[in-house]
């Protein structure tokens, strides 16, 4: 038997809609899995709890989150509160203090999807993009003199360490290997520009691939690693990349598959001392909020990458199969892939294919 502890923070916006529906489907493949079972606790925490305290989480939020197993992650974000207030004020913190320093974003194009890009069939495009989690230009460094005059001085620096860069590149090789792909790494950075961080990158990258040679390798910089994403995206297997890079890229590759919509994301601590993170890459999407209107299918995969985690990897196949099945079958979907289906809907769809 195995029962885990799973946190939930639904979060902002569209957060607490597809959060919903991730929820529905844990429970309802957990209940049809033998000794499968999940505690869960909810924590109201985002820009709500901000407005009445003054705070995205609690003081010790980090510390009540710290004995659970996983946790599944909605959206911040919030038009009254400055971006920076929500995501420094939970995320960021929770991807830093749990060492979640290996973020894993998968973007496929799958049957009954269609791409924005002309001539791209399902199957073509097939990537996963590693993102450095912990530092690099989301580290929290920097700051700001002489403020509101005409001096005003402002420094925001990137962190690079060894560790964090090795431990990301050679994830991300582990990774090529095991997935059995095109079995090609393409790291991507800005290195012409950035003669410090990123030539240091390029380095550590080169070292980490000695160690593979029988991966091939492919560094781009990142101007034209969008623009490849966008015409040739069947080029790409793994790419590597920064924090920012990465999380630019991601979008680019979220839209290319079909809708940001469909985007899932791993957050993992790689030493499994803290808990891992799973989110839906897409942010709260206030636009669409409270109006049962946003995909919940990317939220639905980061159950099933949670799932996988966690070693429960049947249950995570069966919602992956389910999803696929919804996709196919082109019946019960949302706007953003071209149907009239609520938020609710897609969720009972997936929960009913479930079964088989
Ligand atoms: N679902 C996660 C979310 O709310 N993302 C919004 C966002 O701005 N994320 C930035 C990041 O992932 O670093």
């Amino acid at each position: 038997m195995a029962e885990y502890n799973l946190a939930v923070i639904a979060g902002d916006g569209i957060g607490p809609e597809v959060i919903a529906q991730g929820r529905k489907v844990l429970e309802a493949v957990a209940a049809q899995s033998e000794g499968l079972f999940f505690r869960t606790t909810e924590f109201p925490w985002g820009s709500d709890y901000y407005r009445e305290t003054g705070r995205m989480m609690p003081e010790d939020g980090l510390g009540q989150l710290s004995a659970c197993d996983a946790v599944l992650f909605g959206a911040v974000g919030d038009p009254d509160i400055p971006d920076h207030i929500t995501l420094q004020g939970i995320l960021l913190p929770m991807r830093r203090a749990f060492d979640q320093a290996i973020c894993i974003r998968p973007a496929v194009l799958y049957p009954g999807v269609a791409s924005p890009v002309a001539g791209k069939a399902a199957g073509d495009v097939d990537l996963v993009i590693f993102r450095e989690n912990t530092e690099g230009e989301y580290a929290p460094v920097g700051g700001r003199l002489y403020p509101g005059t005409p001096h005003e001085t402002v420094i925001q620096s990137g962190v690079f360490t060894r560790r964090g860069t090795e431990r990301i590149i050679r994830a991300a090789f582990e990774h090529c290997v095991r997935r059995g792909g095109k079995n090609k790494v393409t790291s991507v950075t800005k290195s012409n520009a950035q003669a410090f961080s990123m030539v240091f990158w390029d380095e550590v990258f080169a070292e980490v691939a000695a160690d593979y040679p029988q991966v091939q390798t492919e560094s781009l910089l990142v101007d034209r690693a969008a623009m490849d994403l966008v015409r040739w995206p069947e080029d790409f297997d793994v790419i590597v990349a920064s924090n920012l890079f990465a999380d630019i890229l991601s979008d680019i590759a979220a839209v290319v598959t079909g809708s940001m919509g469909l985007a899932p994301s791993a957050n993992i601590n790689p030493e499994g001392r803290f808990p891992s993170m799973f989110e839906p890459v897409h942010g709260a999407a206030f636009d669409i909020a409270g109006r049962n209107q946003a995909n919940p299918l990317a939220t639905i995969f980061a159950v099933a990458m949670l799932l996988e985690h966690l070693g429960e990897t049947e249950a995570a196949q069966r919602v992956n199969a389910a999803v696929l099945r919804v996709l196919n079958e082109r019946i019960t979907l949302t706007a953003d892939l071209g149907g009239t289906a609520s938020t609710q809907q897609v969720g009972d769809e997936v929960v009913r294919l479930l079964g088989g």
